[in-house]
């Protein structure tokens, strides 16, 4: 299951102030609003993270094995702006298979702490970790890494390093990621280094190929969330009266994913009737890409300090290092 699966994302502060934290309250707000929207966040029940597992495989698909390689061919360069005895926060800890790839090249990381809000995966990655890394202290902290938590107490008294790797922070709307890094600052505190995966600005042709492929697994992946509603609410939605519409809105830099309804119908889920005009769509999510600048602008705003990027050979994705300019952080 993706990092995104089991954290509780937001798609928009907005859009999260208009809903409480159950599923269907969350239909209630989404499918009454105009125009409609629903939580990225539901994407990802067991049948969703499965097809977002098949995502990360697709040839279209590139941030997953392009991030992957990155980290890889630059782990060594990236440990030197890890400090000695550092402990490795990392953010919806995913299945620590890109935090290990650090881990193994900075063995002056002293302490892993992944930050989930899956108690049960969370035991689970932190035991493979204890097995395959002796020497290291890892210490998981259950906690929905969108909103504060307290770091553990073995760890205050160390240098702290924050991971966010997968592009998650692509699925804020800017004011949330903004908002989420300045969390992290504080959270991390004086000193602190954060490392940052993005997906980058490219090709609109590429990046449409990558949310719309060939054998149509992001589109079931899409419409998986009607599925959902049917499954978890009592919905009545026809899939196949609604069809998976992804494009790159280049002004606002980002891929946007709807599900087009096919014709005028009423649907009924959550106890609740919704009528669909033909062509309406409901906003499923929102993938936002960066530039270096405009990350590192972000990042800027909120006390974090450009320290480093890597990225590949088709500048398709980066990883960036910022450290906390505590003056900042301090007024
Ligand atoms: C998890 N997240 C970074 C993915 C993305 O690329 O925005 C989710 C996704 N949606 C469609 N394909 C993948």
């Amino acid at each position: 299951m993706p990092a995104l699966a089991r954290s509780a994302l937001r798609y928009s502060a907005r859009h999260e102030a208009a809903a409480s934290d159950s599923f269907a309250d969350h239909v209630i707000a989404g499918l009454g609003d105009s125009p409609k929207w629903l939580s990225a966040k539901y994407f990802y029940d067991a049948a969703g993270s499965d097809l977002f597992e098949q995502i990360t495989r697709l040839p279209e698909y590139y941030p997953t094995r392009t991030e992957l390689k990155i980290l890889r061919e630059n782990a060594r360069a990236m440990a030197a702006a890890i400090p000695l005895a550092a402990a490795l926060v990392e953010f919806g800890a995913g299945s620590s298979r890109k935090s290990r790839i650090l881990i193994e090249a900075a063995p002056q990381i002293a302490a892993y702490v992944p930050v989930d809000i899956s108690a049960e995966f969370l035991a689970q990655e932190a035991a493979a970790v204890r097995r395959d890394v002796p020497g290291i202290a890892v210490l998981p902290v259950v906690a929905d890494f969108t909103r504060d938590f307290e770091l553990p107490p073995q760890v205050r008294a160390r240098p702290r390093v924050g991971f966010f790797p997968g592009s998650t922070i692509g699925n804020f709307e800017p004011e949330d990621a903004a908002e989420f890094l300045r969390q992290a600052g504080r959270i991390l505190g004086a000193g602190a280094t954060m490392i940052v995966g993005v997906d980058r600005i490219k090709d609109e042709a590429v990046l449409n190929a990558a949310y719309d492929d060939a054998a149509g697994v992001t589109a079931r992946f899409n419409l998986n969330i009607l599925a959902r509603m049917n499954r978890e609410l009592g919905g009545d939605f026809d899939l196949a009266a609604f069809r998976h519409h992804a494009f790159y809105n280049v002004a606002g830099h980002r891929i946007e994913m709807h599900l087009e309804s096919l014709k005028h119908q009423t649907v009924t889920v959550a106890g609740r009737t919704f009528e669909f005009r033909a062509g309406e769509t409901i906003h499923t999510e929102n993938s936002y890409k960066y530039s270096v600048e405009s990350l590192g602008a972000l990042a800027r705003g909120v006390g974090w300090l450009p320290a480093g990027v890597w990225t590949d050979a088709d500048k398709y994705f980066s990883i960036q290092a910022f450290t906390l300019n505590d003056l900042i952080v301090r007024a």
